[in-house]
């Protein structure tokens, strides 16, 4: 995938050193945008795998408006457990016992995660990471943003006003509390000759762990919006704002860099399939995906 190498490649080459949030430091740079053209193919990295059942079920999980970390740990989806266990190691007063990524929270956030799935009442106090995207998209003060945005695609394609926001001021505090506010922060559609495509601001971008999922995510996204409002697929174009590679991930970076991307698998839906709203996980299976082995790197919380 030459466009995410090359952005790999600019914010190594021109970077700026930053420290952040999490205290973990970054290389940054402000402002940049890629194009990924779904003609050519599904733009799933092939320079490491990707854990793509869990960039479907997120997806998913987001378009049901689900907010609880619970289905995703039912279905063996690992990336949001860090924040509500972080959120009841502080509300539990564990937090400055269980230094981050240790051995000892290791094993905690193993414990945590199995009571998730297995006892729902703590599910529902505890996996609940507040007012996040899929509250955003289905319930924005009332608004069903996403049902709104196909439909308006189908009465007014040409329209310049199909946009979904997930940046609500008012629930940003409740969001930080046990999750985090929205990095994918609003997106767009936009129709021509026949074909759908989406572009998407991102206010943060986490290039080395959290960038391939959101490609994915919006590029399997923009093909579910085209099969439901009867369009071919057009581009995804992916703006981004603070994009940085984590001091711990520069050399797995490099490491990404020596390989020579691969062909790009493909997406099917099922002929059969459901509407957009009640889509299931079976409905959707990707082709052809042959990638390098996975690259392992810390995420910083
Ligand atoms: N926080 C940070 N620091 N980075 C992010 O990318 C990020 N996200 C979501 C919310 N907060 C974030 C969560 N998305 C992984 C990938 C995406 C995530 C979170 C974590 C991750 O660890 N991926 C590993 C392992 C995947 C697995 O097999 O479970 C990987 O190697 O890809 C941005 O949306």
């Amino acid at each position: 995938m030459k466009t995410y190498h090359d952005l790999l490649r600019h914010i190594l080459a021109t970077g700026t050193p930053k420290g952040d949030r999490t205290g973990t430091g970054t290389l940054s740079v402000f402002g940049y945008q890629s194009r990924y053209d779904l003609r050519e193919g599904f733009p799933l990295i092939t320079t490491k795998k990707v854990h793509w059942k869990s960039v479907v079920h997120e997806l998913l999980w987001f378009i049901r408006g689900d907010t609880n970390i619970r289905y995703l740990v039912l279905n063996g989806v690992r990336i949001w457990n860090e924040w509500p266990f972080q959120h009841y190691l502080e509300q539990t007063g564990q937090a400055a016992d269980l230094p981050k990524h240790g051995i000892a929270w290791k094993a905690a956030l193993k414990e945590f995660v199995d009571r998730i799935a297995g006892d729902e009442a703590f599910a529902q106090q505890w996996g609940e990471l507040g007012p996040v995207y899929g509250k955003q998209w289905r319930d924005f003060n009332g608004v069903d943003q996403l049902r709104d945005v196909v439909e308006a695609i189908k009465a007014t394609p040409d329209s310049r006003r199909h946009i979904v926001t997930a940046w609500n001021p008012e629930e940003i505090p409740a969001m930080a509390k046990a999750g985090l506010p929205p990095c994918h922060t609003l997106f767009q559609f936009y129709v021509a000759d026949g074909r759908l495509s989406c572009q998407l601001y991102q206010r943060s971008a986490d290039v080395f762990l959290g960038v391939p999922f959101n490609i994915a995510s919006y590029a399997l996204l923009t093909q579910l919006v085209a099969r439901e409002c009867a369009l071919e697929v057009g581009e995804f174009v992916h703006t981004l704002g603070d994009a940085h590679l984590y001091s711990n991930h520069l050399e797995q970076a490099r490491e990404q860099l020596s390989r020579t991307p691969r062909p790009l698998p493909t997406v099917q839906i099922a002929q059969n399939a459901p509407d957009l709203f009640s889509l299931g996980y079976d409905d959707i299976t990707l082709h052809a995906y042959d990638p390098w082995p996975a690259i392992r790197a810390p995420i910083a919380v």
